[in-house]
């Protein structure tokens, strides 16, 4: 762990930022949890509710034209890539307003206008294929940054040691985020990793591994603004371990149902959210008429891309066999 939320100087306006975005990706996950409780939701649906300050502090350190790919729990990186909320929501749902015209749901999200390359429902599979993106850029001379966000469960998959391997090898500019939220599904980190910090597995292959507190979203906006400069610099990956929690369940099917009430409480304390809020209100000096108006406008945000997404029609059948690669 390398610094706290208070040392971390930024313009107050891209903090103020920072806020707005956290505050919406929570909203929105939480509709998407009421929807898919109603039904409304085909399929599965993976929230990221408590890691927000992941995807929205590393994300703030790259480009629109910089490149994100991320796992099936990746709506809150869509929505911090700069993703149109309800398009989203109208994907999610499966509607023919969607990114992927309703065809690709929750978990296949994508949109290459905004360097958002993908969420992808296979553990690990897209890690490989950011490498891929990556060594593009290289060859291509372009200075573009690829972030592949994954879990701690996918970092012990082969392709994870494959993929650090040959990035090392051929210096590509990726930087590997593992949200660390103690879970692969049910199987609790300590029973599947053999090392304490996933962060030292990049050791292995000759580059920087550091692990950070993942609810602290100004450290991870600082350690990964310094592995990009790194990568666009040349100088090859780096692997970001973001420690958090995950308190919702795996996935949306069974949201709410906490293993126990105490351990609950306990997870809900690293909150990302109050705790930057706390910040912005102490050090920042932000007011709390301001905090409320950023939160207000999330809220409407979230709710009119729900109401865009039920208005909008679904895929229309005479396009199933269109965009599709057989
Ligand atoms: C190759 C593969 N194996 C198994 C699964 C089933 N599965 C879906 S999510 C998941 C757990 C992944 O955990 P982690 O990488 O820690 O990410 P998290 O869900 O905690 O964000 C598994 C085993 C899958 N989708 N793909």
């Amino acid at each position: 762990m390398t610094q706290s939320l208070k040392t971390t100087v930024l313009a107050q306006a891209q903090m103020l930022d920072f806020y707005r975005q956290m505050t919406l990706i929570r909203h929105f996950e939480e509709r998407v949890v009421e929807l898919f409780g109603k039904g409304l939701i085909s399929g599965s649906t993976h929230p990221c509710i408590a890691q927000e300050a992941i995807a929205v502090g590393a994300i703030a350190a790259v480009s629109r034209e910089d490149q994100v790919l991320a796992t099936y729990r990746g709506h809150g990186q869509m929505l911090a890539k700069g993703g149109d909320p309800k398009k989203i929501m109208a994907e999610i749902l499966c509607r023919g307003t969607g990114y992927c015209k309703g065809k690709g749901g929750s978990m296949h999200l994508c949109d290459p206008e905004i360097g958002f390359l993908g969420t992808n429902a296979i553990v690990a599979a897209h890690i490989p294929i950011a490498a891929g993106v990556a060594l593009a850029n290289k060859i291509r001379g372009n200075g573009l940054v690829t972030l592949c966000f994954f879990g701690d469960g996918a970092s012990n998959e082969g392709v994870f040691y494959e993929t650090a391997n040959m990035a090392a090898l051929w210096r590509v500019p990726l930087v590997m985020i593992c949200e660390n939220n103690g879970f692969a599904i049910s199987v609790p980190v300590e029973k599947a990793v053999s090392v304490k910090d996933i962060a030292v597995r990049a050791q292995a292959f000759g580059f920087p591994g550091e692990a950070v507190d993942g609810n602290d979203v100004l450290q991870v906006y600082e350690i990964t603004r310094k592995a990009v400069e790194r990568a666009r610099r040349g100088d090859g990956p780096t692997l970001i371990e973001c420690k958090t929690v995950r308190w919702e369940r795996h996935s949306a099917i069974s949201a709410g149902k906490y293993a126990s009430r105490e351990e609950m409480k306990r997870w809900q304390k690293t909150d990302p959210i109050p705790r930057f809020r706390a910040h912005l209100a102490d050090t920042v000096r932000v007011s709390g008429a301001q905090l409320e108006s950023i939160e207000r406008e999330a809220r409407e945000v979230g709710d009119q891309a729900v109401e865009f997404a039920l208005q909008s029609p679904p895929a229309a059948e005479s396009e199933l066999a269109e965009d599709i690669f057989a």
